[in-house]
């Protein structure tokens, strides 16, 4: 089964989406996410102009060797843009592969090894108030994993709120970075407090979940994690950059609040240690930005090894391709996590039109065959690319932070 094509197709249906098509000669066609936000284009020229080529009279059905080919063959191993560019080669060919067998993705990894998978949403608030009432607002709709985040006093402006209007808190718009302040000793009190008001509001019922987003030293991150363990997170993400794995010790030995890290790894080797000494509990690597489906899941039973779990993430950064992609994998191994949900804004719809269904905070990738997802193509050209940047990050006294 012959490929006979393969585009890449970059459009901004609410946010910046790479996309790419595979075509084979019996005209099956599958899909793959390449977004890597910020660096859409360093992704589109990485696939059109070094893999596409190579793809087209490819056999279809030979996705590990494909892997291994574009993995190996490069020499210059690793990155996020290789392996955004393989991962969206993968998912496509997974996707052809369920569309010829007639089955979802998940039926071919083994089949489901639960019901449904469990999803947390993101409240956010500019005051304990308005994060109480966002709360509630995912309560309402079923949601059993909340995240919490709001905005720190004294701080302008603190990562992952979502303004007031609906919008995104990620990416501004412009020629240049936003940029936010940040300042440890300003958060340090305030978390605990947020844990306290929300535990206080809502009991102990629900799982709480907090994103620290690389900001602080390990040993403010002991620091944290030990203050917050009477509110019993589900887990603290990203507490210290992840470059350093060996950082983590110092966190397992002032805390037994869970982690969790991932988002911006690429490869098994980011986590080796991480996974094979126990210095965390949840991986949340990424099916679009660490190798695909199929690499993904060769960290996930290293981690199921060592009793770490899965806890993907699932930004809306990530299109509806690689949201479905993960969920065939979160639904089929056996060391489930959790899986995180942030939706997609309009009119991304337009654009993709998938078969997964989130009910009752649990998520299900559909039995349509493949990953479930299709791209219109003449929509996406409705929405040109526009350029957008993440936002940088400095402390008060305008040193460069980690963002
Ligand atoms: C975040 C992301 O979802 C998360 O946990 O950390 O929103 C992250 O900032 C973006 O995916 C960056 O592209
Ligand atoms: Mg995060």
């Amino acid at each position: 089964m012959k490929i006979t094509d393969a585009r890449v197709v970059v459009s901004c249906p609410g946010r910046n989406y790479v996309t790419l098509v595979i075509e084979t000669e019996d005209g099956v066609t599958g899909v793959g996410d390449a977004t890597l936000n910020g660096r859409e284009l360093a992704v589109a020229s990485y696939l059109e102009d070094h893999l596409c080529p190579l793809l087209k009279g490819r056999d279809a059905r030979r996705i590990e060797d494909t892997w291994q080919y574009l993995y190996k063959g490069a020499y210059w191993r690793r990155g996020p843009v290789t392996m955004t560019a393989i991962a969206a080669v993968d998912v496509a060919l997974w996707d052809i592969k369920g569309k010829v067998a007639g089955m979802p993705v998940y039926q071919l990894l083994g089949g489901a090894a639960r019901e449904g998978v469990m999803v947390y949403g993101h409240a956010s608030g500019d005051t304990l108030d308005e994060l109480s009432s966002d709360f509630q607002a995912h309560l309402d709709q079923g949601y059993k994993a909340v995240r919490i985040q709001a905005s720190v006093p004294g701080l302008d402006h603190t990562y992952g709120i979502a303004p007031s209007d609906g919008s995104v808190y990620e990416p501004a718009g412009g020629s240049r970075p936003q940029e936010d302040r940040w300042e440890t000793t300003a958060y340090i009190d305030f978390a605990p407090e947020m844990f306290a008001r929300i535990r206080k509001e809502f009991g102990y019922g629900v799982h709480v979940l907090h994103d620290l987003h690389h900001r602080l030293t390990p040993i403010e991150a002991g620091r944290i994690g030990r203050a917050l363990e009477p509110y019993r997170p589900f887990w603290i993400e990203d507490p210290t950059p992840a470059e350093d794995q060996s950082a983590f010790r110092l966190i397992r030995q002032h805390t037994t609040t869970p982690i969790a890290v991932g988002e911006v790894f690429n490869s098994i080797w980011d986590c080796q240690q991480l996974i094979t000494e126990r210095l965390i509990d949840y991986i949340r690597a990424s099916v679009s930005h660490a190798g695909g489906i199929t690499h993904l899941r060769r960290i996930f039973s290293l981690a199921d090894l060592y009793g770490v779990r899965s806890g993907s993430h699932g930004a809306g950064d990530l299109s509806p391709a690689s949201f479905a992609a993960a969920l065939h994998v979160d639904l089929s191994i056996p060391n489930l996590g959790i899986q995180e949900y942030m939706g997609h804004r309009s009119p991304a719809e337009e654009v993709f039109t998938s078969s997964y269904s989130v009910e009752d905070g649990h998520a299900h990738p559909g039995d349509a065959p493949g990953i479930g997802v299709e791209f219109d193509e003449e929509a996406a050209a409705r929405f040109p690319y526009e350029p957008r940047y993440l936002p940088i990050n400095r402390r008060l006294d305008g040193t460069v932070h980690d963002w």
